[in-house]
């Protein structure tokens, strides 16, 4: 993409309204505009990210053997009241009726919807183990909506619901969850932490949040300093294997590690004091099990092998897909400007035209741009006619991880600069070299 053609309105004053550092970068990189109090339009480069997003948490989905979908955003009101919520919900529902006076809601999270799918279609124990999600645009009338797409009201989710025989079973697909959202967080550049929590409105016994440690976080966390060492990285697990995802989440979720929700402070001081951490975190994810708590309401039942009629055992697992956007801005910053993972990047490297209109530089641009397309990369090439600060000054606040950046003096001496955005450091190369070096960085990511 060249930036003379791009839309990416970004702002020179800090908005007045951001009181997070992600809010403010949003805004200020153009990446999102508010439209009502929690509400916002994606601009081009927001959007780019959001989709990124959604692309590594669907691969992930897959690996784990889930299977998407998409339900509808407007609902009718019945199936909620068979569950019991559509009264329970109280004013975080966005209610409305149709022309025929119809009640209709806008979906807050989908367990009715999904658990009304599964009773028409799924009728024998042979059909299980069956996990459907999907992602999808949510809204809750959010009493304080604030810091941005961190607490909207309408939000990008994903939203996943396993369907088991056995509460057994249905603990390994909560595993399964637990383990695929570690691998999702990763490749984010994100560490979210599976912590205990409570399970508020959706209901049930079993529940982690996975949260992403950053003082402006929402949720005061708990947590044994030894948590922070444990990495997932590239295992290879076979998400079907009880004793594979059993052990990932004992390593991950045995030592303390609460929100201060279930926090235990006579448990917590068990711990030798200088492992106490008490941080703040923004929660990413939740994830819970609650037996057969909507299948008993709505009639979801399998014949099992002895032909009798079983309810079957549910949970379900949400990840905030649009709220990652900010967590990962907190995480990920300094004070020029966001520092995009590689993994979400909204393009792969920036190019920097120090003289444009000269010549050389021009052509060398243009190489440097092929070739990167050419690899299968996305460039965005500052192609205005703007002194090298100001060029400078964008790229820093829009945070590519690489900038290649082309002048007619380095170009005497057959070289470019390539430039870390989170080291800051630079080497002079030759521009063929810059290209392979950061086609390497992506291919090995
Ligand atoms: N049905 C379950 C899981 S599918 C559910 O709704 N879980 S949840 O309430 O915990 O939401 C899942 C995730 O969505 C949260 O962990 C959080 O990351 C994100 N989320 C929740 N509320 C908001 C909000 N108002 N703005 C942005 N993200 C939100």
């Amino acid at each position: 993409m060249r930036l003379t053609r791009y839309f990416l309105p970004v702002l020179k004053e800090n908005p007045s309204e951001a009181q997070i550092v992600s809010h403010r970068l949003m805004l200020r990189a153009g990446m999102i505009k508010q439209q009502s109090a929690g509400i916002y339009s994606w601009l081009p480069m927001g959007f780019k990210v959001l989709r990124k997003i959604e692309n590594i948490v669907h691969e992930e989905q897959e690996r784990a053997g889930h299977i998407a979908i998409q339900m509808p955003i407007i609902q009718g009101a019945d199936l909620w009241r068979e569950s019991g919520r559509y009264d329970d919900y109280g004013e975080e529902m966005l209610r409305m009726s149709d022309r025929h006076g119809r009640d209709m809601l806008f979906t807050p999270t989908a367990e009715e919807m999904v658990t009304d799918i599964f009773r028409a279609h799924v009728n024998s124990y042979k059909d299980l183990p069956l996990t459907l999600y999907q992602i999808q645009w949510k809204f809750r009338d959010e009493i304080r909506p604030r810091f941005g797409v961190m607490r909207g009201r309408e939000f990008y989710m994903k939203d996943g619901y396993n369907f088991d025989l056995t509460k057994e079973d249905a603990l390994h697909a909560y595993n399964r969850h637990l383990v695929s959202y570690l691998r999702t967080y990763e490749r984010m550049g994100l560490q979210a932490i599976p912590m205990r929590a409570d399970s508020g409105p959706i209901g049930g016994d079993d529940t982690h949040e996975f949260l992403v440690l950053a003082e402006t976080g929402e949720s005061e966390v708990f947590y044994d300093s030894a948590v922070t060492d444990l990495t997932f990285g590239d295992r290879d697990i076979d998400y079907d294997s009880v004793e594979q995802c059993q052990a990932v989440l004992e390593e991950f979720t045995s030592k303390y590690a609460r929100t201060d929700e279930t926090h235990d402070e006579a448990k917590f001081n068990e711990l030798p004091k200088e492992r106490r951490r008490v941080a703040r975190g923004i929660e990413v994810g939740q994830i819970f099990y609650f037996g057969t708590k909507y299948s008993d309401a709505m009639g979801a039942t399998v014949v099992d092998k002895d032909q009798k009629q079983v309810p079957v055992h549910m949970g379900s697992h949400g990840i905030g897909v649009s709220r990652l956007l900010g967590a990962i801005i907190e995480a990920s910053h300094d004070d020029k400007g966001i520092i995009w993972p590689e993994g979400v990047t909204p393009f792969h490297c920036g190019i920097v035209n120090l003289k444009q209109g000269d010549e050389e530089a021009d052509a060398a641009c243009e190489t440097l741009y092929a070739a990167l397309e050419a690899a299968g990369l996305e460039p965005l090439y500052d192609d205005r006619n703007e002194r090298a600060g100001g060029k400078f000054a964008t790229m820093d606040l829009i945070g590519l991880p690489w900038r290649i950046t082309v002048g007619p003096r380095g170009l005497k001496n057959g070289v470019v600069e390539l430039t870390c955005r989170r080291s800051g450091e630079s080497e002079e190369l030759a521009p063929e070299a810059a290209v392979a070096k950061v086609v390497d960085i992506y291919a090995n990511l």
